[in-house]
């Protein structure tokens, strides 16, 4: 292959990068294919996260339906294991950007349930005070980048985090959230573009659910393999079980110490499903009650680490469901906290925007 012309990488310290021959780094499949051995300790705070995110989402959804919640609102439900495995192989300092599925992702962060629901409730204390709602959320100081409603934009942002990281050498990745629709997008191949040819500290994460709204993967996508669409910018990839949050984290340490060490992009696809609707208005008639029962009770990511817990004897029902109920008391308090939080003073209408 021939060298690449003006592949000179951006840095603080103006030193061009050599340019350098590269085969397609297409490497055999080992990423995805490995499950991380879980401790007692790592199996409870993995339980425990992913249960915080599912009754978090559950109470959104009640709120939603008792008028609390207006405009978009869409549930992670189902996919829980997918930013929790990531999060769980994250260092401090990586930024982490993702679409309007984005509650979950906020929880990870370690961004609070209250200012989360407060937020979502249209309150002065939500974290863009009450402006942004569900799909509009932000934390620099937990280096979460939102919350994004434009399919695929997240893809060109997160990849400028990613230039950020580079040109000051700071040894962060950016790891960017995008759906199987997204991946359809032409923005998300320019971006793809631009971070191999600079090798960008950036892992892209497509959370193929099946669909995108009401249309399925099979319908929308020429190739549905979407850990390959790197392929012709020479970026590796891989499906990983996205229903195993040991899986996913196991994929993620590799994919995250690729891209620090300056290899570059690496795209891992998780395969994944979301029991709710599109959004908060979506019956999701284009699918069976069947096809979302066989996922639940066969993949469900919360109940697969519930059953490791229990055959294993590290944990009773008993103690599990004391997890539970604490988890329980969290979310009521951050529902409790928004509804009486006064809404935002008209003045600031003018603020935090760009007229
Ligand atoms: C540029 C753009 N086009 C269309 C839409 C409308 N839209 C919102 S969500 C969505 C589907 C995206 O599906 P996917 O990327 O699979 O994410 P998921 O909802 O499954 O998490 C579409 C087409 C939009 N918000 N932005
Ligand atoms: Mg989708």
């Amino acid at each position: 292959m021939a060298p690449r012309k003006n592949a000179a990488s951006p840095n603080r310290s103006g030193v061009a990068k050599t340019t350098k021959t590269r085969s397609a780094k297409t490497a055999k499949p080992v990423i995805g294919t490995e499950i991380a051995e879980f401790d007692r300790d790592q199996e409870i705070a993995a339980y425990r996260e992913m249960l915080l995110i599912r009754r978090f989402e559950e109470k959104a959804g009640q709120l939603y339906g008792m008028g609390f919640i207006g405009g978009f609102c869409h549930l992670y439900i189902g996919q829980e294991a997918v930013v929790s495995g990531i999060k769980l192989a994250m260092k401090d300092g990586d930024q982490m950007i993702t679409a309007y599925r984005d509650h979950g992702h906020m929880l990870a962060c370690g961004m609070t349930p209250r200012g989360v629901m407060a937020e979502l409730t249209g309150r002065q204390s939500g974290y863009s005070h009450g402006k942004g709602g569900s799909m509009h959320m932000f934390s620099k100081e937990k280096h979460f980048y939102g919350g994004h409603g434009i399919v695929g934009a997240q893809v060109s942002l997160g990849t400028g985090l990613g230039f950020a990281n580079r040109y000051s050498d700071n040894g962060n990745v950016s790891v960017v959230f995008y759906g199987d629709g997204a991946s359809n997008q032409g923005q998300v191949y320019e971006s793809f573009n631009m971070a191999e040819l600079w090798d960008l500290p950036v892992v892209f994460i497509v959370e193929n659910n099946r669909y995108a709204m009401g249309t399925s993967v099979s319908r929308a996508s020429a190739q549905t393999d979407f850990s390959q669409r790197g392929v012709s910018f020479n970026i590796p990839g891989h499906q990983v079980d996205g229903m195993d949050v040991r899986a996913v984290k196991a994929a993620a340490e590799a994919a995250l110490e690729h891209s620090r060490s300056g290899k570059g992009p690496i795209i891992l696809e998780m395969l994944t499903y979301r029991y709710r609707g599109h959004s908060m208005s979506d019956p999701a008639k284009y699918r069976s009650k069947d096809e979302v029962q066989k996922m639940r009770s066969e993949h469900d990511p919360i109940e697969q680490v519930k059953v490791r817990l229990l055959e294993k004897g590290w944990a009773s029902e008993d103690e599990l469901k004391a997890i539970d109920k604490s988890v329980r008391e969290i979310v009521a308090d951050s529902a409790e906290y928004a509804q009486n939080e006064p809404e935002p003073d008209p003045s600031e209408l003018y603020t935090d925007i760009v007229l």
